[in-house]
């Protein structure tokens, strides 16, 4: 052990003294050294994003791409090494991970020619449509600046006041509050890039795009009883989800893709692609697959390299361009501009993990916490004395800004104004909204009445309900009725009386259940309820066959260590029904044999466990003598998704089907708890 200056340390218990019982040195070097670097261990948190867990990985491309000369893009079987940071937006960051929030989707690509980062959410518009809103958005959501409350809760009087007096914010609205707001897991959200951007290629054509990442694991999300009752058990949920499913070798996998459309296309849309407030229909224009992230290794250090990352919406590449959507021109600046103030300096990119893998080679010098020794005397160009390095890269090789195309009508010198189409607020929070599955609508309107019954100023729960009857009548009502309301205010009046006729009116892509994935039930968690008595052998197999499948199965009894099975063997709890309550599972088993029912029975924690997983529809499975306990849980063994079986193996194979399946919405009714 050695001090920061690689002095030997010869003891690392006590500190100096003026005799065994008198006062300290302040001569105690060792000991002042550890003290302040402990002082300054933390940095400031991100302003918003503040909570976030990551990984590292690799992008995988399919085919050489001829619309973008970006690196990742160039040859068949590319591997691109990437880092991605996964968020919640408003919660600090030691807030619980299972929030109703945006989540933040931020990859970096490590390209041959620089970083490339696409910093991106799970939801593909946003609440605003121009930059200089955003602050108001984020001191709106974050806990009121009185009192510092809620934390991690959009759920509250100055959040609601906001939107509701900002429109454009609706359509974002829906997907806040539908279940894409709390998600099962980082590895079962899609990503969007949100914004259109530009690719370009080595003619220096160029074509509008959307980025879509695509989980191979299906969309999958939580119900809100078991998001609330998960951040109380394990704050921590996604963040653990994350680390386990790499650790166990379940890589999360996206595939990436593009919506690619000309300049013509996008002018002829019924809305502005430039307006982030929009998404483009898959209907309108289809997702070109391009190929696959793999996340494949966990951080060495949180501090040095999920905390210390610095993502920035203005790291491109030759290759990829901007539009001119206004909220992404204040992101350009946003983003270098924080760290500079979060990681101490203008030389945030020579941290480990944010230096590219391409060469800097730059006249910029100094600054505070620089690393880098810049050699010889020469910083400035062009120069003789070094030879004339470095030297500019071209447009053949280097980051050419594409020359804007300007519509005659668009030729005002400047202006603080919008485009016309930007005024309409509410279709595509209508096309959300009908887009959804009839449980997904009741998801929606539940959350809504959720957090407007949190807001205590009723001119505020009216004034969205008004607003919210521009997108759909239905759920207005329902909305409404859930607050109490007896009559519905009148609408509120729109920006835009006559918005353009949208191209399409349900698009079944915006679904969570258009994406279930490849079917599998990788990674998910199963609780396998045993106690002493049990049959080994059936419990044994049941857990076989789940590990085959690349599930994690784990045995939960009354208290955690050995339990002894009827036929006279072991096996080894690794979970007490008290440490890992049942809405922490995808799903459960009950395993066989009398004396195991008996003791599980006698245990209160076994029939909230039963419960919670009926109540939030997951596959339930019940061996043998256990049948009684889903019976003492109010179980009807006739609901879909429970299966009760005397044989084993046809239990089981029907158990990992219905694991395959998520949660069997059909259980749900008005009246449950969700
Ligand atoms: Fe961000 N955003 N943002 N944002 N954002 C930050 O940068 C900002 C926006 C997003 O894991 C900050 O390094 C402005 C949209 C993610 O480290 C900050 C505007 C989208 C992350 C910032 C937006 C995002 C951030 C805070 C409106 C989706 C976390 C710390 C003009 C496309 C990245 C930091 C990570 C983080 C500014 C809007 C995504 C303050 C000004 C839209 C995923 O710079």
């Amino acid at each position: 052990m050695t001090t920061n200056q690689g002095v030997p340390i010869a003891d690392n218990q006590n500190s100096l003294k003026a005799g065994v019982r008198g006062p300290v040195l302040l001569e105690d070097f060792i000991l002042r050294e550890k003290i302040t670097h402990f002082d300054h261990e933390r940095i400031p948190e991100r302003i918003v994003h503040a909570r976030g867990s990551a990984a590292h990985g690799y992008f995988k491309c399919y085919e050489p791409l001829a619309y973008t000369k970006a690196a990742p893009f160039q040859s068949a079987g590319k591997e691109t090494p990437v880092f991605v940071r996964f968020s919640t937006v408003a919660g600090e960051r030691g807030s619980k991970d299972t929030a109703r929030d945006v989540r933040g989707f931020a990859v970096k690509f490590y390209t041959d020619q620089g970083n490339w980062d696409l910093v991106g959410n799970n939801m593909p518009v946003f609440f605003i449509q121009d930059a200089m809103k955003f602050p108001d958005l984020i001191h709106a959501v974050k806990p009121e600046q009185h009192n510092g409350m809620p934390q991690a809760a959009s759920a509250h009087d100055t959040f609601w006041d906001f939107v509701s007096l900002m429109p454009e914010s609706t359509h974002m609205l829906m997907w806040a509050m539908s279940d894409r707001g709390i998600p099962r897991s980082y590895a079962t959200m899609e990503g969007f890039g949100v914004h259109t951007f530009r690719l370009v290629n080595a003619d220096g054509d160029s074509v509008f795009v959307k980025f879509h990442w695509e989980p191979i694991y299906g969309t999958h999300s939580l119900v809100w009883d078991e998001a609330v009752k998960i951040s109380g058990a394990d704050p921590d949920y996604h963040r653990r989800d994350l680390w386990e499913r790499i650790e166990t070798g379940a890589f999360p996998e996206w595939e990436l893709g593009f919506q690619l459309f000309t300049e013509e296309q996008a002018e002829k849309f019924s809305f502005d692609v430039l307006d982030a407030t929009k998404l483009i229909p898959e209907e309108l224009v289809p997702i070109t697959p391009v190929g696959r992230m793999v996340l494949n290794r966990n951080p060495d250090n949180f501090f040095a390299e999920t905390e210390q990352v610095a993502f920035c919406a203005a790291h491109v590449v030759p290759g990829i361009d901007f539009s001119n959507d206004p909220l992404l021109a204040g992101r350009i600046h946003s983003y270098v501009d924080t760290q500079i103030s979060r990681l101490g300096g203008p030389n945030f990119h020579e941290i480990p993990i944010n230096a590219p893998l391409a060469q800097v080679h730059n006249n910029q010098r100094d600054g505070m916490h620089r690393q880098a020794i810049a050699r010889g005397r020469v910083a400035y160009e062009p120069n003789s004395l070094a030879g004339g390095c470095p030297f500019q890269a071209g447009a053949d090789q280097g980051f050419v800004t594409i020359p804007e195309r300007r519509a005659a009508k668009e030729e005002h010198d400047k202006v603080r104004s919008k485009p016309e189409k930007f005024a309409d607020h509410y279709t595509q929070a209508t096309l959300f909204y009908e887009s959804q599955t009839p449980v997904e609508q009741a998801h929606i309107a539940a959350a809504f009445r959720f957090e407007l019954s949190k807001v205590t100023v009723p001119a505020i729960r009216e004034r969205m309900v008004a607003s919210l009857r521009n997108a759909s009548q239905a759920l207005a009502t329902k909305v409404a009725q859930g607050l109490g309301m007896d009559t519905l205010p009148n609408s509120m009046p729109r920006a835009l009386p006559k918005p353009p006729k949208p191209e399409v009116k349900k698009s079944e892509r915006l679904s969570l259940t258009a994406r279930p994935g490849d079917g599998s039930i990788k990674a998910r968690k199963i609780a396998i309820l045993v106690a002493d008595g049990v049959v080994g052998q059936s419990a044994l197999e049941l857990h076989d066959a789940l590990r085959a499948e690349g599930a994690v199965p784990r045995f939960v009894a009354p208290r955690i260590g050995t339990i002894k099975t009827v036929e006279g063997g072991t096996l080894q709890a690794t979970a007490s029904l008290e440490n890992e309550p049942g809405f922490l599972f995808d799903a459960m088993a009950l395993a066989d044999g009398e004396a195991a029912v008996a003791e599980l029975g006698k245990d209160g924690h076994t029939m909230e466990f039963i419960k919670d997983q009926l109540r939030h529809c997951k596959t339930i499975l019940a061996l043998g003598a256990s049948q009684t306990l889903l019976a003492a849980a109010g179980a009807s063994q006739n609901l879909p998704g429970v299966i009760v079986s005397d044989d084993s193996r046809t239990g089981i194979s029907a158990f990992i089907a219905g694991i395959a399946r998520h949660r069997h919405p059909e259980r749900e009714t008005d009246s449950a708890v969700i």
